[in-house]
C-alpha cells in the first residue's frame, strides 16, 4: 500500500545562510513503514516548491491511501490547506497530522480542520505504522490508537497519550534514500559556507530535561532525555558518508552535552569518519576539556542558548544557567577553536523591563561570539510563556496559528508589562544591528577569511543582513 509523507513549505525564507534541513522526522515515519511492508514517497514543499495545481497532480498520481504532514505551529494552517487539496485529489485517501503542533493541541486542530482525519500525539513511528495498517484492513474509522485523535463520521475518538515509548535500539535508520538529497545543498548550518559541505542531521537522543517557559519540545518527546545506543548513531552517521556523500553532520538534538559519557563516545565514533559537525548545547553541560575534545573530533561551531543577560529573567524563565556559566563555555568553545553561537530572546517574560534588555546587550559585549541571533519571543501554545503572557492581557488578539511565525519575521504577536511591542521589534534590531555592523567584527570576519567561497559567504550574508534591517526600519516607520 502506498503512503505519503508531506511537509509544507517553511516559514523561513531561504536565504543562503540558513540550509534548508532534511526532514528527518518524515524519513524515520517512512522508514518504520517500509518495515511494516508499505510503500512510503515524501514530498517536502520545503526543499521542492510546487504549485497547488502541481501539487494536485502529484497528490492524484501517487494514489497513496494515508497521506501523513508535518507541521508546527506556525505552519499548520498552510498544512491544512495542502490536506485539503490532497482530499480533492484522492477523496478516499486518509489524511494524518504529526509534529509538535499535533503533540499539543490534537482535538483543537481536528476539529478546527475536519479536512484531517488523525492528529497524532508525540512520537509517530508507532502510531503511523497503526494507522496505515488499520486503513489496509479497512478498520480505519473504528481503531483505536493510543496517542491518536481520530475524526471518524463527525466523531472524535480520542486515543489518549502515546502507550510507551519507541524503542530507539531498533529503530530503523531514516529513509534519506527518499529524498532529492541534491536540493538541499546550501550552507549547512548559519556561519559556514554552502559548496563545500554536503550535510545532514542526526539525533543521538530524544527528550529534553530543561524547564525553560519558552519551549514546548516537552510535548513531543517529553523531559526524560533517552540516548540512542552510540553503535546506532554510528551506524548512520556511516550509512550516511557512504551513500551520500555527507561530509557534515548538524546533532540537532535540544542538549548535545546532556550526558558527557555519550558525547564523548560520540567524538571518538565520528572523529574516525573525517567529517565536521556542528551541535547545540546548554553553557552548563559543558568543560573545557570536553570542548576540546569535540573540536578535535570535527566540531566547528557550538551554539547556546543564552537568552537573556540579566540574571533575574534567567532565574524567570527558569533556564537553570548562570552568567559566569555562559561566559566560561563561550571561553572555552573561542579556546578550543570552534566557532560559537549565542541565541537571545527579546521579551523572554511579562516581567522583562527595557534594562534587563539592556543586560541582554551589554553581556553579547562580554561574550563576543561569532554569531548570534535575537529572537523575538514567540509564545507559542503549549509553553509555559503562552500562558503567563495570556494571562497578563499581553498576546495579541484573534492570533491564528501561522500568526506564531510572525516573530521570525521581526514581527512582535506579544509585549512585556512595560515594553510595547514596537519597541521590542526596536530593541531587537538595535542589538542584531550593533553586533554584526561593528567594525571590529567586521575586521575580525576578513581576517578570518580562507577562500573565496567564506569571501562569497560572508559578502552575501551582510547583504542579505543590510536588507532585513532596513526593511525592519521601514516596517516600523
Ligand atoms: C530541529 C528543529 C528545527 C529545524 C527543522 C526541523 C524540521 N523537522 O523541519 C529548524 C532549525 C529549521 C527549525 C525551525 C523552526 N522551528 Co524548530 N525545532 C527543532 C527541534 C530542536 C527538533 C525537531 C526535530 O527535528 N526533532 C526530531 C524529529 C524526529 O522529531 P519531530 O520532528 O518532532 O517528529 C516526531 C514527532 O513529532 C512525530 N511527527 C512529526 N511529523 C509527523 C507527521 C505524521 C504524519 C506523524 C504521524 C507523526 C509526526 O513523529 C516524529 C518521529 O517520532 C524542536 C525541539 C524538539 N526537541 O522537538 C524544535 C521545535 C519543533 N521548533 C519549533 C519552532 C517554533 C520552530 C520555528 C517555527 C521557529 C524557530 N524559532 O526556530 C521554525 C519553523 C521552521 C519551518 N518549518 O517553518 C518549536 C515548535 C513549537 C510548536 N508549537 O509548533 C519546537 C518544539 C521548539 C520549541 N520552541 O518549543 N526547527
Amino acid at each position: 500500500m502506498k503512503v505519503l509523507l508531506v511537509r509544507p513549505p517553511s516559514i523561513m525564507k531561504q536565504e543562503h545562510s540558513h540550509a534548508l534541513q532534511h526532514p528527518i522526522n518524515l524519513c524515520l515515519l517512512a522508514a518504520a513503514a517500509r518495515q511494516d511492508g508499505f510503500a512510503p514517497e515524501i514530498i517536502d514543499l520545503e526543499s521542492e516548491p510546487l504549485s497547488q495545481r502541481d501539487f494536485a497532480i502529484r497528490i492524484s498520481s501517487s494514489n497513496a491511501k494515508v497521506i501523513g504532514f508535518t507541521a508546527m505551529t506556525p505552519t499548520v494552517d498552510a498544512a491544512a490547506e495542502l490536506a485539503a487539496i490532497a482530499k480533492q485529489s484522492l477523496s478516499q485517501a486518509i489524511t494524518a497530522l504529526g509534529g509538535a503542533h499535533a503533540s499539543i493541541l490534537a482535538r483543537e486542530t481536528l476539529i478546527k480542520y475536519p479536512q484531517f482525519n488523525a492528529a497524532v500525539r508525540g512520537e509517530g513511528e508507532i502510531s503511523f505504522v497503526e494507522i496505515c495498517r488499520a486503513v489496509e484492513q479497512g478498520r480505519f474509522a473504528d481503531s483505536e490508537i493510543a496517542g491518536t485523535v481520530l475524526s471518524a463520521g463527525g466523531d472524535i475518538l480520542d486515543g489518549g497519550t502515546p502507550q510507551k515509548p519507541v524503542d530507539l535500539e531498533n529503530l530503523p535508520l531514516p529513509a534519506r534514500d527518499l529524498l532529492r538529497m541534491w536540493s538541499y545543498r546550501g550552507a549547512p548550518t548559519p556561519g559556514l559556507p554552502g559548496g563545500v559541505y554536503n550535510a545532514t542531521q542526526l539525533f543521538t537522543a530524544r527528550g529534553c530535561a530543561g524547564r525553560c517557559v519558552f519551549c514546548c519540545s516537552e510535548h513531543v518527546f517529553g523531559r526524560k532525555v533517552r540516548h540512542r545506543p552510540t553503535h546506532k548513531v554510528m551506524e548512520e552517521a556511516l550509512d550516511c558518508v557512504e551513500r551520500h556523500g555527507v561530509n557534515h553532520f548538524t546533532i540537532d538534538n535540544d542538549t548535545f552535552t546532556h550526558d558527557r559519557e555519550k558525547a564523548l563516545e560520540f567524538c571518538e565514533g565520528i572523529k574516525r569518519l573525517n567529517v565536521t559537525w556542528d551541535c547545540d548545547t546548554r553553557v552548563d553541560r559543558v568543560d573545557e576539556e570536553l570542548l576540546r575534545i569535540m573540536a578535535d573530533s570535527g566540531c566547528v561551531k557550538v551554539a547556546f542558548g543564552v537568552e537573556t543577560g540579566s540574571p533575574r529573567i534567567l532565574e524567570l524563565i527558569k533556564k537553570g544557567i548562570t552568567l559566569e556559566q555562559a561566559t566560561k563555555a563561550f571561553e572555552w568553545t573561542r579556546k578550543a577553536g570552534m566557532m560559537s553561537c549565542a541565541f537571545f530572546i527579546a521579551g523572554n517574560h511579562p516581567e522583562e523591563t527595557e534594562s534587563d534588555i539592556e543586560a541582554t546587550r551589554s553581556f553579547i559585549r562580554v561574550l563576543d561570539p561569532d554569531l548570534i541571533t535575537v529572537a523575538i519571543a514567540s509564545p507559542y501554545p503549549g509553553s509555559e510563556l503562552n500562558l503567563m503572557m495570556k494571562e497578563a492581557g499581553l498576546l495579541e488578539d484573534n492570533l491564528k496559528w501561522s500568526d506564531y511565525g510572525r516573530s521570525f519575521q521581526g514581527d512582535s504577536i506579544t509585549r512585556t508589562k512595560t515594553v510595547s511591542a514596537q519597541r521590542l521589534q526596536e530593541l531587537q534590531r538595535r542589538m542584531l544591528r550593533e553586533f554584526y555592523m561593528r567594525p571590529s567584527y567586521i575586521l575580525r570576519r576578513l581576517r578570518r577569511l580562507k577562500n573565496h567561497r567564506e569571501a562569497a559567504y560572508w559578502f552575501k550574508a551582510g547583504l542579505q543582513f543590510a536588507g532585513y534591517i532596513v526593511k525592519r526600519k521601514k516596517h516600523n516607520g
